[in-house]
């Protein structure tokens, strides 16, 4: 199903499904290689979710601020390549948002246990914001906190469960937004985790 959630933001609820059987493997192969952590923001405060990455580029944050970097600073090592299957997922599901040729360098990989919350924010540090952001979400449900151009502005709730996928462009590319803290739960296949894919042209 297809759902408009704002100017240039659709939810294909479900879309992943059909990639479970290879991304799940893929990912666990990821985070062999890059292991979440828990990063520092420039504010000096630890997230409570934890992240990884792979591609060409990763998006890290420490006290000096947030960037993309080619290395992992954990291991000294370029961030695990972007398995086909991942890369093949967010560009079909860019073509059904109407994003033809959808190539992300970066995808963002954010793992919520029970509790772990991501405050209100706006995504601006890529360069090239005509581009979309496509968000696959994995395991327990989530509230998602979907707000406006404005931080003041009052956020809608989505529900996004395992499998949805949110195509963000256009005009919604830039609102602020954010996920309330996870409810404790057991997903059959994922366990007692939300893991939250989020693909990325950077340059
Ligand atoms: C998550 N992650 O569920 C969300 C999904 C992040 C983040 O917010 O920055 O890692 S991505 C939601 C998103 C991305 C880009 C734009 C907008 C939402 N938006 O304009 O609302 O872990
Ligand atoms: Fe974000």
């Amino acid at each position: 199903s297809r759902e408009v959630m704002a100017e240039g933001a659709v939810l294909l609820r479900g879309f992943a499904r059909p990639f479970e059987a290879e991304l799940l493997p893929a990912l666990r192969a990821i985070v062999k290689q890059a292991p979440f952590r828990h990063l520092t923001t420039p504010g000096g405060h630890r997230m409570s979710v934890a992240m990884t990455n792979c591609g060409s580029v990763g998006w890290v944050s420490d006290p000096t601020g947030y960037r993309y970097d080619a290395i992992d600073p954990e291991s000294g090592q370029p961030w695990p390549a972007m398995p086909p299957v991942l890369r093949r997922l967010a560009a079909d599901a860019a073509d059904d948002a109407g994003f033809n040729g959808f190539g992300p360098e970066a995808c963002l990989i954010n793992r919520y246990v029970s509790g772990a919350k991501l405050s209100l924010h706006q995504d601006r540090d890529e360069l090239d914001f005509g581009a979309p952001i496509v968000s696959v979400s994995l395991g327990l449900p989530a509230i998602f906190l979907f707000g406006g151009p404005k931080r003041a502005d009052k956020p809608n709730r989505y529900r996004l469960e395992h499998g949805d996928v949110v195509v963000w462009g256009g005009p919604s590319r830039l609102f602020f937004h954010g996920v309330a803290p996870l409810a404790d739960g057991e997903h059959a296949i994922m366990g007692r985790q939300r893991i939250n894919l989020t693909f990325r042209k950077v340059r």
